[in-house]
């Protein structure tokens, strides 16, 4: 029996990446949280077991491995059940989470400088630029049409796989930053709401409302003990009480305070 622990920070979407597939396939897994507030992941007892100081981190067995799509490719080959069968779809995905890696993650970050100057007019640009990116992506991934014969897919029907965990946990970052920053959901903020738009919208929601999701992301089944979050002891949660939106909102304001 393997013996796996993951190391993460909770509103790390690379992390939430990895867990997100391991609640899906149900790999039993130790959570231990690595608080970047505190600047954890440059200390030395850390930065042995990832030398990039990033999280996340995968121990398992003894042995160390991290980064995250090759930590979700990690799983497939371990326990199976994070890619579709077919290789043809397989190598679908890997081409669409990259194609979004690229373009909609790497443009996404720019909303943390518009928080700092609270750029309203910029917010409702970076949105409309982002959604001719999930255009693109919604149309030419087929996704759209498999959200119109299915209303209720994931990126491949009934199944959460790889392109889900890849995917929707940083527009669920930026759809909360959106939300708590400019008051208005990134989706509203996009001018011509098309289609496409529409069609992506269904396949986030349908997606942050699955199980595995919200065990991962919004409704965490474990969360990490006394002292190992900062921000976190100071709101008190509990799995009962946790707020999502509330940590991320305490934690971004601190974070601005402190730059
Ligand atoms: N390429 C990495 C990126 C991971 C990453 O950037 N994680 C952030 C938190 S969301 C981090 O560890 N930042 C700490 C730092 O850069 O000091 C992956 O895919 O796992």
């Amino acid at each position: 029996m393997s013996q796996l622990t993951l190391y993460g920070f909770l509103l790390c979407p690379y992390v939430q990446r990895v867990r997100f597939a391991l609640e899906k396939i149900g790999v039993k897994y130790d959570y231990k949280e690595i608080d970047l507030f505190k600047l954890k992941q440059k200390e030395q007892a850390y930065l042995d077991i990832n030398p990039f100081g990033k999280v996340p981190t995968i121990v398992i067995n003894n042995q160390i491995v991290y980064e995250s799509l090759p930590l979700l490719e990690f799983l497939e080959n371990e326990f199976g059940s994070v890619f579709p069968q077919d290789n043809i779809r397989k190598t679908q995905q890997r081409i669409w989470t990259t194609y979004f890696d690229q373009n909609f993650i790497s443009k996404m970050w720019g909303i943390f400088s518009l928080i700092k100057t609270k750029d309203v007019e910029g917010s409702k640009k970076l949105a409309n630029e982002l959604a001719e990116i999930l255009r693109f992506f919604t149309l030419n991934s087929k996704l759209s049409e498999r959200i119109k014969q299915n209303p209720s897919s994931y990126f491949e029907g009934d199944t959460l796989t790889y392109a889900d965990f890849a995917i929707i946990p940083h527009v669920k970052v930026l759809e909360t930053n959106y939300k708590i920053f400019f008051k208005s959901s990134l989706f509203e903020q996009i001018e011509n709401q098309d289609e496409l738009i529409q069609n992506f919208k269904t396949y986030y929601q349908n997606v942050v409302s699955s199980d595995s999701f919200k065990r991962a992301v919004t409704n965490p089944v474990t969360l990490p003990p006394q002292g190992d979050n900062f921000v976190l002891d100071e709101l008190q949660y509990t799995t009962e009480n946790f707020n999502y939106e509330n940590l991320s909102e305490t934690y971004m304001n601190k974070k601005f305070a402190q730059a």
